[in-house]
């Protein structure tokens, strides 16, 4: 296999609190994480090509360079599971296994997409596959997410809720509230921290008081770890771990995962606030799909089936477009249904 890549903690000069040895995965896990990881960044650039040809309105948030979280949490999920985050959602929604053609036809504000075409980027659910949103309010997400866990503790079931906010949300005070009521009755809820270092334009150092988003459960006596978030193996080991407790019946858990978005805040960011080089040495020192693809052509997996996975990716990617992009919009008639009033 193939040297690890430092990580983005390492990169910050920090020391990763909690880190170990990533396990190692099998060939098959290796080359089930690539294509999950390749199909939302080809599903995200295409995204933002749509964008830019004024294909979708409205707010868009990429997820480009955060991929290998949703995919490695989802590796120790089990059906009946419930996933909820906030607005920089498609990367959520394919991990769950929504289709990619549903999601890009609701960010073209088309009738085949999950809201019928009148919700958009930040506004997509899915009963079928526990996905519970896709919300603009930065921290909603925490508390709708510890009323998840709750609904499990107060039926009895063994799921877990993935509750997923950035570092700018973990400020909030709802996100304390819901981490009391959390441990208090010990409910199943993992809260994944993904830490991407930027909350808009403002960074982490010039946000936060305390930093190590992993100790932010300290005085509710949640445990919590720093993961790099780079590496699909630590992610998946760290939820695992996680998981397991909460699935246990200990209570919450909390993961800070250290990532990086590559794109701006939305599309409409010019992203001034950082250096291109910056941003250029992550993608060149630790990019999640890249560290797979060398530890699989290291491993001597043959470079056609590498393309094989790119094109059966692009295939689904593509189909998604052209749907979006034919599909009718909804019709007039549709104006005042699903809403409230
Ligand atoms: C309650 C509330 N305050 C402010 C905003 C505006 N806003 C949207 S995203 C955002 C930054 C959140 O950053 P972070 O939680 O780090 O998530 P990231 O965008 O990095 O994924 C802010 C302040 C909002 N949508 N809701
Ligand atoms: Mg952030």
């Amino acid at each position: 296999m193939a040297a690890a890549k430092k990580s983005v903690t390492q990169e910050k000069g920090q020391e990763t609190k909690g880190s170990r040895t990533p396990l190692e995965f099998t060939k098959d896990q290796e080359l089930k994480a690539l294509r999950d990881m390749l199909l939302i960044r080809r599903f995200e650039e295409k995204a933002g090509q749509l964008y830019g040809m004024g294909a979708i309105g409205g707010f868009c948030h990429l997820y480009i360079g955060q991929e290998a979280i949703v995919v490695g949490m989802q590796m120790v999920l089990k059906p009946g599971d419930e996933v909820i985050t906030g607005y920089r959602d498609h990367g959520h929604m394919l991990a769950t296994g929504m289709e990619a053609r549903g999601v890009m036809a609701e960010l073209t504000g088309r009738r085949g997409g999950y809201s019928r075409g009148k919700g958009g980027s930040m506004h997509m659910f899915s009963k079928e596959k526990h996905f519970y949103g896709g919300h603009g309010i930065v921290g909603a997400q925490v508390s709708l997410g510890t009323g998840l866990a709750f609904a499990n503790r107060y039926r009895g079931n063994d799921n877990v809720a993935i509750v997923y906010f950035g570092d700018g949300a973990a400020n909030q005070g709802q996100v304390y509230e819901s981490f009391n009521m959390a441990e208090l009755w010990k409910l199943p809820a993992v809260y994944v921290i993904e830490n991407n270092r930027y909350a808009m334009g403002t960074s982490v150092s010039r946000s936060s008081a305390q930093q190590d988003f992993s100790k932010r459960g300290v005085s509710f006596n949640i445990p919590g770890e720093q993961v790099d978030g780079m590496d699909v193996r630590a992610v998946k080991a760290a939820g695992e771990k996680a998981v397991k407790w909460c699935r246990e019946g200990n209570g919450p858990y909390i993961l800070e995962m250290q990532t990086y978005r590559y794109r701006g805040h939305s599309m409409s960011d010019p992203a001034k606030y950082r250096t291109r080089e910056e941003v250029d040495k992550v993608r060149h020192d630790s990019d999640p799909i890249e560290q797979v693809r060398n530890r699989l052509l290291a491993a001597k997996v043959g470079e056609q089936d590498l393309k094989a996975i790119d094109a059966e990716v692009r295939e689904i990617v593509n189909e998604a477009a052209d749907f979006a992009q034919h599909d009718p919009e909804p019709d007039v008639s549709e104006l005042y249904t699903d809403i409230y009033r």
